[in-house]
């Protein structure tokens, strides 16, 4: 071990206390795709496992555009002068952006940015998912080990990356706004579904009734997917992240959809769910680095893969023919 490297005790005692360089150090650990590096984040991840889990977590999604990172900016700074502990873990546009008048911004965090119970981190370059990793989770139980009891993860409405937020946090908040015409065009079904509360953003000016008239269309819709969820209904409402209003009813709603959740037992159970498919994406993705890292190995999963693109092997067959290459036996 090199001086420049604390022990992971000293590392965790440090990240403990709220030490800022040790937090960010502690992240990078853990975003490092170093098989040293990943050999100590496992270690560092174990020491703070008990003071993880206390925070409120919180996904923030919606479609670009739509206001998430000045919601996540007015409102994290709100949180702060209430006395919360605020961490954002959000997509960093210069990374997961192409062109448009995004690229070279700031995250659009910049008050938020200057104070001192404020945490933003944003994703690594090249992250895929519009800027969720799957180091994400990681970095969740990190923050809260500094004591962040408020986490807040951006996410940008794209492909899978609100279903895999909805699958690190407690509430997942998706921002809407009002378009013309079918307001529902502006929100993909999907994401609908996973929403527990919806926030239409950008109710000023003389967008308020436009706004107004999207958050009844949005319940209305709502009431007819009827969530299979008996603990909680989700909840629409108006703000303007730009103004400030509304972002009081936004914390009261996500507290109460925490406290319904967690009084019916959903909550824990939510999580737990989360552990185990997490458990499992990881198992899978060791089962085909394993796999895949032998030469061999390699060659013969590409040559079933072929088969099965080409039609001559069934998919069940071609997933048959490498469990044999495994030596695993099929199930009793
Ligand atoms: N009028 C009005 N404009 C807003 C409001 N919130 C955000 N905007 C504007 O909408 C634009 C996009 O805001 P962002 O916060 O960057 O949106 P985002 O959802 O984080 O965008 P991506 O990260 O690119 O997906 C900016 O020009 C904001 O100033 C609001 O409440 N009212
Ligand atoms: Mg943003």
């Amino acid at each position: 071990m090199t001086s420049s490297q604390p022990s992971i005790e000293d590392l965790a005692a440090a990240v403990r206390k709220g030490d800022r360089v040790a937090l960010g150090r502690a992240i990078t650990l853990i975003e490092s795709t170093r098989p040293q590096d990943q050999a100590r984040a496992r270690e560092l991840l174990k020491v703070l496992r008990r003071g993880t889990g206390k925070a409120i977590r919180i996904g923030i999604s919606g479609v670009p555009g739509a206001g998430k990172s000045t919601l996540i900016d007015q409102f994290g700074v709100n949180l702060i002068e209430a006395g919360h502990k605020v961490a954002v873990l959000a997509v960093d546009p210069t990374s997961s952006r192409t062109g448009g008048s995004i690229l070279g911004d700031k995250t659009r965090m910049g008050r938020l940015a200057s104070y001192d119970g404020a945490f933003i981190r944003p994703s690594p370059a090249g992250s895929s998912l519009g800027g969720v990793t799957k180091t994400t989770r990681e970095t969740i139980a990190i923050v809260e080990a500094a004591g962040f009891d408020v986490v807040l993860v951006e996410t940008v409405g794209v492909g899978q990356s609100e279903t895999a937020v909805s699958n690190m946090v407690d509430v997942f908040v998706v921002v809407a706004i009002p378009g013309a015409g079918d307001e529902l065009q502006g929100i993909k079904r999907g994401l609908l579904e996973l929403a527990d509360i919806i926030a239409v953003n950008k109710a000023d000016s003389d967008n308020v009734e436009r706004a107004n008239r999207a958050a009844t269309e949005y319940r209305t819709a709502l009431h007819i997917l009827a969530s299979g969820n008996t603990a909680w209904q989700p909840a629409v409402l108006t703000m303007s992240a730009r103004d400030n209003t509304g972002l009081d009813t936004l914390w009261e709603k996500i507290g109460e959809c925490h406290r319904a959740l967690t009084e019916a037992g959903v909550l824990d159970e939510r999580r737990a769910d989360q552990a185990a498919a997490w458990m499992r994406e990881i198992f899978e993705q060791r089962l085909l680095a394993a796999f895949k890292g032998g030469r061999k190995a390699a060659r013969q999963y590409q040559d079933i893969e072929d088969q099965v693109r080409e039609g001559s092997l069934t998919a069940a067959d071609g997933a048959d023919a490498l469990a044999e290459l495994l030596g695993l036996k099929d199930p009793e």
